[in-house]
Formats: C-alpha cells, sequence, structure tokens
C-alpha cells in the first residue's frame, strides 16, 4: 500500500514491507512473483500499477492491507480488475484478518487471515492444480455468491525451515530509505504474550512467542546487507519478551561482525529498565542506535485503560517498585542509543492537563517523539470501550492512520487532543537535527529541508511572524493531510 502516516515521512522513511518479500520467498519455485510496495512511488500509484500489470500480466495480484489504507486498497482493487478482468485477487495482513466481512464486497476472490507464508503457498498449489480450497486453513474464499471462511491456522512455530527466508530479489521498485541510508526489516520473532487494549496482535494470532534460529536471523541480515542495506529496522512484535535471548542475539550479531550495521528495535520499557546493566551496552556493541521505547502513557489512570501497566513496571528484588520508563531511557542515553518516545494521548478520561504531562514528558526526556492517538481498530478490547462510551467521531478509516484523533476523551474533542499534539510534537522533532546532522550530513544537506518543510507544513511567512494563529495552520495542516491521503 503507498499509504503512510505523520510521522513516515514519505521522502525521509520508506520503509519495506516485510510480508510481502517473506511471502515471495515462500511461494513453490515454479512461480513468478513480484514485490511492488507502493510507499516507494506513493505519487505515481496509478501509472505504476498500470505499468507493472501491462509489463508482468499476472494471474494473481496481492494486497497486504493495514486499517487505515482500507480505502486505497478498494481503489488499487478496481484499477487491478478493470486492467485484467480475469486475474485473482487475494488480501491479507491486518485489517483483511480482523475485518473479513469488509472484503466481501470489494471484488476480492481470496482472503488470507493472520499469518500468510504457508496458506498462500497452500492457495496457489490449489488454484495451480485445480483442487478444492475447503482444506486450506485460514483461508476465506468466494464460493459463488457467499464467502466461505475455513477455520483459524495456528501460529506457526518457527522453529523448522517450513518458512523459508525473504525473497528481496522479487522486488521491482527501488528507493527504501531511513533519511538517507538504505533500511531493510528483518523478523527475529513473532508473537507477543501481553495484551495492550490497543494492539491488534492477539485478536490476530492469540498470545504466544515463538522465535526463528540466530543462524537464519544472521543469514537474513547478511542477505538484506547484500541487497545494499545498511540500516535494519526488527520488526519483532516484542523482541524483548526474552531478554537473555536478546541479549544472545547481540552477542551473534557482533560475533558474526553485522554490528558496522544500524539497527532499530520496538522494545518495553520493564525489558530495558529490569535488565539495562547488561542489555543496554550489548545493544550499543551490536550496532543499536535508535530504540522505540512502548511508554504508552505516564499517567497510571491512562495505563491501565491501555492495559500497559505490567509492561511498564519497574522491578527490584521481585517487588514491582513503579515506572519504569525514567530508569529505561537513562539506561539508553547511557549507552549512546536514542529514545523513539512511543506515546498515546487522548484516552477517555484525559484532560488538558494529563496530555500536557504527558507532552511535557516527551519534551524533557526523548529523543524523537512518536506520540498516536488511539485508534479504534477492528476487534481491539479498547475499540470496545470508545464505542460502548460514545466517543468515537469519526468512521473514515482513512484518518485511522495514529495522528489524526478519531476519538474524543470525556473532557476533549478530538480535533483539540490532536491540536494540542501535533502543535508540540513539530517542535521536538527540530531540537534532533543536530544528531541527525552528525550522523548523515549530506543527507541533511540535501534532502533535509523536505523533512523540515513535511513538519511544518500548513505554516506561512504570517504564522511564522505571528500574524496568524496556531489554529489556522493547524486547519491548513489538516486540509492538506486530507488531500494527501488521495493515493490512488
Ligand atoms: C514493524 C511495524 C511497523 C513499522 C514498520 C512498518 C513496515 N513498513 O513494515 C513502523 C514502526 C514503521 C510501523 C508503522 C505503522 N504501523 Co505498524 N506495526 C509493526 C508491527 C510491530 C510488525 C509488523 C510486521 O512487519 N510484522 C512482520 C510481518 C511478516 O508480518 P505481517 O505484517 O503480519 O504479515 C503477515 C500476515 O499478516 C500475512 N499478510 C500480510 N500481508 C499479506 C498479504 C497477502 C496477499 C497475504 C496472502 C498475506 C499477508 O502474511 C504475513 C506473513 O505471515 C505490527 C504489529 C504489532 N505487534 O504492533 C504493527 C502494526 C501492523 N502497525 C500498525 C499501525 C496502525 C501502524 C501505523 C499506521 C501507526 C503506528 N501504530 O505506528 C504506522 C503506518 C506506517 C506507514 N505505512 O506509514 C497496526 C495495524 C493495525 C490495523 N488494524 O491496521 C499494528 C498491527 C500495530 C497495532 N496498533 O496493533 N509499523
Ligand atoms: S507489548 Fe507491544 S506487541 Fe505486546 S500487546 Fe502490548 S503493544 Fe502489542
Amino acid at each position: 500500500m503507498p499509504d503512510s502516516f505523520e510521522h513516515m515521512p514519505p521522502h525521509a522513511i520508506r520503509m519495506p514491507n516485510g510480508a510481502l518479500t517473506s511471502l515471495a520467498g515462500n511461494v513453490d519455485p515454479q512461480h513468478r512473483v513480484a514485490v511492488a510496495d507502493l510507499i516507494l512511488v506513493q505519487r505515481q500509484v496509478r501509472e505504476t500499477v498500470t505499468r507493472l500489470v501491462r509489463e508482468l500480466d499476472p494471474e494473481i495480484v496481492g494486497l497486504s492491507i493495514m486499517t487505515f489504507q482500507r480505502r486505497t486498497a478498494g481503489r488499487i482493487i478496481e484499477l487491478v480488475r478493470a486492467l485484467r478482468p480475469g486475474v485473482k485477487i487475494v488480501v491479507g495482513g491486518y485489517d483483511p484478518s480482523l475485518a473479513p466481512e469488509a472484503y466481501e464486497e470489494m471484488g476480492v476472490d481470496y482472503l488470507v487471515r493472520s499469518e500468510g507464508e504457508v496458506t498462500f503457498r497452500e492457495l496457489l498449489r490449489a488454484v495451480e492444480q485445480g483442487s478444492g480450497f475447503d482444506r486450506i486453513c485460514g483461508l476465506s474464499y468466494r464460493n459463488g455468491e457467499c464467502w466461505v471462511h475455513n477455520p483459524d491456522r495456528p501460529p506457526h512455530r518457527l522453529e523448522d525451515s517450513e518458512i523459508r527466508p525473504p525473497n528481496r530479489d522479487a522486488r521491482v521498485l527501488k528507493g527504501y530509505t531511513l533519511m538517507g541510508r538504505q533500511v531493510d526489516v528483518i523478523e527475529t520473532s513473532r508473537g507477543c504474550t501481553y495484551d495492550c487494549s490497543f494492539c491488534s496482535i492477539i485478536e490476530m494470532r492469540g498470545r504466544n512467542f515463538h522465535t526463528y534460529s540466530f543462524d537464519r536471523v544472521l543469514d537474513d541480515i547478511r542477505d538484506a546487507r547484500d541487497h545494499g542495506t545498511r540500516t535494519i529496522f526488527l520488526v519483532d512484535d516484542n523482541i524483548t519478551l526474552n531478554v537473555r535471548r536478546f541479549e544472545a542475539l547481540c552477542e551473534a550479531i557482533i560475533a558474526a561482525g553485522l554490528h558496522k550495521l544500524d539497527y532499530f528495535v520496538q522494545a518495553m520499557t520493564s525489558a530495558i529498565a529490569n535488565h539495562g546493566e547488561t542489555l543496554a551496552p550489548l545493544m550499543r556493541r551490536a550496532g543499536f542506535r535508535y530504540v522505540f521505547l512502548g511508554i504508552e502513557n505516564i499517567l497510571e489512570g491512562d495505563l491501565e485503560f491501555l492495559r500497559a501497566s505490567a509492561k511498564n513496571t519497574e522491578r527490584t528484588d521481585g517487588q514491582n517498585t513503579g515506572n519504569a520508563t525514567l530508569k529505561a531511557i537513562d539506561y539508553l542515553h547511557r549507552n549512546q542509543m536514542y529514545v523513539v518516545g512511543g506515546l498515546i494521548v487522548g484516552s477517555p478520561d484525559d484532560t488538558r492537563e494529563s496530555i500536557e504531562a504527558n507532552l511535557e514528558f516527551a519534551r524533557r526526556y526523548v529523543d524523537w517523539p512518536y506520540i498516536q492517538h488511539p485508534t479504534p481498530y477492528p476487534r481491539t478490547p479498547m475499540t470496545k470501550d470508545f464505542r460502548d462510551q460514545g466517543l468515537i467521531m469519526s468512521e473514515r478509516l482513512e484518518e485511522y492512520d495514529g495522528t489524526t484523533a478519531v476519538v474524543r476523551t470525556q473532557h476533549l474533542p478530538a480535533e483539540e487532543v490532536e491540536f494540542m499534539r501535533w502543535k508540540a510534537e513539530r517542535w521536538m522533532k527540530i531540537h534532533h537535527i543536530p544528531v541527525v546532522v552528525r550522523h548523515d550530513p549530506r543527507w541533511v544537506l540535501f534532502e533535509g529541508w523536505k523533512m523540515f518543510a513535511h513538519t511544518f507544513r500548513g505554516s506561512s511567512i504570517r504564522s511564522a511572524l505571528g500574524l496568524e494563529s496556531e489554529k489556522k495552520v493547524f486547519e491548513r495542516y489538516r486540509a492538506i493531510r486530507r488531500d494527501e491521503r488521495e493515493y490512488a
């Protein structure tokens, strides 16, 4: 999908979708497969899809879709159908898995729920051999006017080599970047055993955690490096669930000489705070540079609503000793790593003061803010809470990108929550510029201004001179954002 959100400005960050290359690596070898990550051609979606469909003449087209991308997916499906009426269309990813009913009216033939590698492979075999689909677990398919939903496929244990490595050669578009350095994604594990109320993971695959072998992970990193990558994003749902394994992985990266690459990872504050003494120095030596911390909120009431207290608790001698965030940040900073601060503001009880407390915290302690609003994705427990309280203000799913407030609090309208976050966050990002300059001076020189323009879009000379209110700039920003969402 081409759709991106505010914290991923496409001229600076274009990250591969890990699902696509993993699926490509897992089809039988007689098939020709092409991966087209439309994030790389965000403003030429129709032209690119048209060209690729004509050149490749596909028999099956698959789309990987998050909820905020559903509308664009519908448009791309229509386009592909118009270009090649007989083509079979299959959808997968979080949105089709958690809201399959939404796709039944969309000109889709097959829908793969949850993990896709084995289901997709079996689907292709069934299409090729003309055998039935009724034995393929995890598959939903159109049968005349009706949809058939086969039983779920249990999460794969990842132990054997049934899920083969990703196929990066299948990519037909180029240009992945994270601020000037080619970036790629690597998985070392799947799943999580927590149950944060805003997260889709539990409904998607249950509470479990499975890991790939280090040999496979290191080979995958080498493959990414050999394809030109200099920055690796570990996309594990929660790599810090097993800290000893994560430490061993850092050691394995160092021993394999792969620590010269830059690594980004997502982590729980509790894991870093409780094991930082050994874990943080190892991470640094292995090349970790940015750590996305799931702080979620600094106030206990909000953490309870988000069901994120446990993963943010510090423990000393087996006793809970309060919020782990500051200690985790301290360990990371002492080891020269930067904190991407994942915070969520706009829960039902939030007031102006509670949101401001979180924003102030981000100003003081995080290096790069990644602040979002609670977003009612299909089938999460939080969605039910917001619906029961009548707080969902927008059903336009293309706005469900995390930085557009689509829910109100009991005390503040959605727009006000978003305005507060937007106003504060722009300036926080500016503070990080010196760090980026030191790491990538050339990129900042030639491209940095685009990032600046993106961060401050909506501003004008009048607003810079203080002749226009920030609310006016915010309105313009929202209008620009609305236009940006017309990807296809
Ligand atoms: C890593 C990650 C990111 C990274 C990297 C994104 C990227 N380009 O890869 C970053 C941090 C940038 C990111 C950003 C966002 N993310 Co994100 N992200 C994740 C995370 C942690 C892992 C996703 C992943 O790569 N998994 C590994 C791959 C292999 O698995 P997979 O994608 O599930 O694919 C498998 C199946 O779904 C299926 N499948 C997928 N596609 C297809 C297609 C076909 C045809 C078939 C057959 C099968 C299939 O098969 C695949 C292999 O088994 C998840 C889950 C989580 N625990 O939070 C959230 C998650 C996917 N993100 C989510 C969201 C909302 C976002 C954002 C909109 C906002 C945000 N929360 O940050 C942005 C949007 C990014 C953008 N495009 O601008 C949501 C999606 C919810 C939903 N219902 O839509 C999730 C589930 C988190 C959550 N809130 O619950 N994200
Ligand atoms: S710890 Fe992370 S992956 Fe696990 S449920 Fe919470 S937000 Fe989702």
